[in-house]
């Protein structure tokens, strides 16, 4: 089975899901103007209709795509609305869909919303999406509870003079982890490594990765734009602190940049501001405390840390801090140990990627 968009390849196709969906008096969710246009001139408006620029007026940018069987037969088509107008956000929803009548009870209909969501979290970036079905459609209800759709109200459709059901699909949450390339002459630094080596899930948080490099304001700045263009629901910054024994969430960032030796491109700032005029300090949004307790619980040294130095690794949690601050992206660090072979005392590679892992499932717990 595939999800793909509709090509010209696929007209012969389109045009007898057309013909069995009018026979059948069938509602054609999720199929554009299929209803009122054959195939090539459909095609050019299920294009058109995915650009803002092209979108006719009154309508949302959306994505058609067809549901395509092994055999090349179209059983299934969906359309995914990029934003809401008022009828989408009323009553349509983000997603419409239909199975042609031949082809139903057959659970194509879960699947193809199953294929859709990714879409919707991943190239459209939405939190949550709204999905409807009639009252009394059984085989949709199924299939949209079946991916995780909470209900939320039944409404009245005017123009359908119909009882719609609402229902929610929250998104996962997305968790931004960035590590940082060796410094000071190291050959590795354990705070990437051990990020690398995290699972892409934890927890309820999908997790993506970015390796920052060791210099004021530019690590801080590839955060904060790798973050933004997520969407990212919250930042974890991790660091390496050779010399301490346990795992550091750290509570508190400075708004000061001293250096005891240069960075990677050779600035050694003695006693700066990091952004002049800004707040002195801010703590970390993230639950340090829990964090601290979760690691330990796994078997590791922990302990919440009040100072993330003066250096780049304070420089980024400051900088995220003072950018997400009041906007609901929560944001905070934690340092590492040295790991086996670096130095001393230190920990395997093994249980600092634990560590992390603990730590971030403790931020679901608030
Ligand atoms: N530790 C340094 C910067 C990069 C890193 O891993 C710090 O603690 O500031």
């Amino acid at each position: 089975m595939k999800l793909i968009l509709p090509t010209a390849e696929y007209a012969d196709e389109i045009n007898a899901y057309r013909r069995e969906m009018l026979e059948a008096d069938s509602h054609m969710d999720g199929c554009g103007s299929l209803r009122r246009m054959e195939a090539a001139e459909w095609l050019a408006a299920c294009e058109a209709g995915r650009h803002p620029e092209t979108t006719p007026k009154g309508l949302v940018p959306a994505t058609q795509f067809i549901y395509v069987r092994e055999d090349g037969r179209i059983v299934g088509m969906l359309q995914v609305r990029h934003g809401f107008n008022e009828y989408t956000e009323q009553v349509a929803g983000h997603i419409g869909y239909s199975v042609r009548p031949g082809e139903r009870r057959k659970g194509y209909a879960k699947a193809m919303l199953a294929e859709a969501l990714p879409f919707c979290w991943d190239e459209l970036r939405l939190p949550r999406v709204l999905i409807s079905c009639l009252e009394g459609n059984e085989g949709s209800r199924r299939a949209i509870e079946a991916n995780g759709g909470a209900y939320e109200s039944t409404i009245y459709d005017p123009l359908g003079h119909r009882l719609v059901r609402r229902y929610w699909i929250e998104g996962p949450r997305r968790l931004l982890v960035t590590g940082f390339e060796p410094f000071g002459g190291a050959e590795i630094n354990p705070s990437w490594e051990a990020v690398k080596a995290l699972p892409d899930q934890v927890g309820g948080w999908k997790l993506v990765k970015l390796r920052l490099p060791v210099i004021f304001g530019e690590a801080a700045r590839q955060a904060i734009s790798t973050a933004e263009s997520l969407r990212a629901d919250a930042v974890l910054a991790v660091g390496m602190a050779g010399g301490r024994a346990a795992v550091t969430p750290e509570k508190v960032a400075v708004n000061l940049r001293h250096a005891a030796i240069p960075d990677n491109a050779g600035n050694c700032p003695q006693d700066a501001p990091i952004v002049p005029g800004a707040p002195d300090a801010y703590f970390a949004t993230l639950p340090v405390r829990e964090m601290a307790k979760a690691i330990e619980n796994a078997g590791l040294p922990a302990a919440v840390s009040y100072s993330a130095g003066a250096f780049v690794c304070n420089d980024v949690m400051y900088s995220l801090l003072h950018h997400f601050a009041g906007t609901g992206v929560r944001a905070g660090f934690l340092h590492v140990p040295y790991s086996t072979g670096m130095g001393s005392p230190s920990l395997p590679m093994e249980d600092i990627a634990r560590a992390l892992e603990a730590g971030i499932k403790a931020m679901n717990n608030e």
